[in-house]
């Protein structure tokens, strides 16, 4: 069987790879040209252990080709992002990508191809998109949607159970049967737009999650409550987990997915309320700076802009906002972090960033930060201006700073 698998971003480029190793013939398709070429030469930057191990040997086996134009296969899987964009005020799903992709592939399709949407969809689209297609050929066609973990994206694409949503019944063991050669974990069977709404289900569960621990950290900070032990002491609870405060939810699935139930239903309140308390957390966080500094200027340096902690990724990074916020009301603001590929301002070395600095505020939990050493800290403590740390993600081992005479904050104490 030949499948070709159309965009290869963190999730189309694992699932290519992986497909080729369980022995597919795979087209990989990127409409981005510099994107094939680092691909094909295996020097694409990734914070996925195992990922380049698993692309170098898809392609020295001879079943990976990479390519930016599709071709005739048996099966297609649309990998392409489906971001949030805002019309008029009401935040949308963006199809534009998946449209195109679609257009792309429409000239290769031959009935009896089976379609699979991989990306993450408003509830009714693979609905729509087969009513199209299928006017011109018999094709088949499932929505699976992807659940794996940025950061463990390997181990989990194999080990997590999977849904697959099929238009019939014939889709659903189609596509069943290209999911099993490499999933572990179970696969469960349903129709398209309820394997739409899981997906969407799952992401929002977890946004509404982080907005009420996110409350918590307000409220506890105004009633003088350190939430992290609150937290701590009440998740002993055998049936509650509070997750964690934060700066905010950022990544490009959390901060996005719950917006594409609300622009579906107007019964999605307590959904649309936590997107907005959540995305208030970078304002709250700046707000806390000016409170801790006692003034409206001074020489901020950021530990952390990357969306959340021991990723390079820092799309709707909540270290964006706080950042652009800060220069904006005035501050000077250097930012430090080792991992990210790329920021919305430079980025400076440990040094460059807390020389003077009148407060560091560390706003992605990576594990570096976590482990500072006391040598570390002694070099930093001897080049700032004030001995001030703000740590949102309560990441530092705050007895070290102290002994070093630093003033230490977390978010919600
Ligand atoms: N965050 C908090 N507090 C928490 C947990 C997370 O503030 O207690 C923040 C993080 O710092 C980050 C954001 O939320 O900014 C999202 O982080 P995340 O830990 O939810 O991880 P993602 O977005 O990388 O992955 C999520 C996962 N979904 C769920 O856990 C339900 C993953 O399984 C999905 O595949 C992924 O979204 C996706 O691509 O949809």
């Amino acid at each position: 069987k030949k499948i070709c698998v159309v965009g290869l971003g963190y999730i189309g480029l694992p699932t290519a790879s992986m497909l080729a190793i369980y022995g597919y013939e795979v087209i990989g398709v990127d409409i981005d040209k510099k994107r094939v070429e680092e691909i094909k030469k295996l020097n694409f930057k990734t914070t996925e252990k195992d990922l380049m191990t698993l692309v170098r040997g898809a392609i020295n086996s001879g079943n990976l080709k990479v390519q930016t134009k599709p071709e005739k296969a048996d099966v297609f899987i649309i990998c392409v992002p489906t971001p949030c964009i805002e019309i008029d005020g009401e935040k949308k799903c963006d199809l534009s990508y998946l449209n195109k992709a679609i257009e792309d592939i429409k000239p290769y399709i031959e009935d009896g191809n089976l379609i699979i949407i991989e990306s993450t969809v408003p509830p009714g689209t693979s609905e729509q998109i087969y009513k199209k297609l299928s006017k011109e050929k018999k094709i088949y066609l499932a929505h699976c949607p992807e659940r794996v973990l940025p950061g463990n994206i390997l181990a989990e694409l194999v080990k997590n159970d999977r849904i697959i949503g099929g238009i019939d019944d014939k889709s659903k063991e189609m596509a069943k049967k290209i999911y099993e050669t490499f999933v572990d974990g179970k696969i469960y069977l349903t129709d398209t737009k309820t394997a739409e709404m899981i997906k969407l289900m799952e992401n929002t569960y977890r946004d509404v999650n982080i907005a009420l621990a996110n409350e918590f950290a307000k409220i506890c900070e105004e009633l003088g409550i350190d939430v992290w032990e609150a937290i701590e002491l009440a998740n002993k609870h055998p049936r509650v987990n509070i997750l964690k405060p934060g700066p905010g939810v950022g990544g490009h699935c959390i901060s996005i997915d719950p917006w594409f139930i609300v622009e579906k239903s107007k019964n999605a309140v307590l959904i649309k309320t936590a997107r907005i308390l959540n995305d208030s957390m970078p304002f709250f966080v700046v707000e806390r700076i000016k409170k801790i500094l006692n003034k409206d200027s001074g020489k901020i340096a950021i530990f952390g802009v990357t969306y959340k902690g021991n990723v390079d990724d820092t799309r709707e990074s909540p270290a964006e906002k706080v950042v652009r916020k800060l220069i904006e009301d005035g501050f000077e603001v250097k930012c430090y972090d080792k991992y990210a590929r790329n920021f919305i301002v430079p980025l400076y070395s440990l040094e460059e960033t807390v020389d003077g600095a009148d407060i560091i505020v560390i706003l992605a939990d990576h594990d570096e930060y976590k482990n500072f050493e006391e040598g570390t800290i002694k070099n930093i403590s001897s080049k700032v201006k004030n001995k001030l740390i703000f740590d949102t993600k309560n990441v530092i081992n705050k007895d070290l700073w102290k002994k070093e005479g630093f003033k230490v904050y977390i978010l919600g104490d």
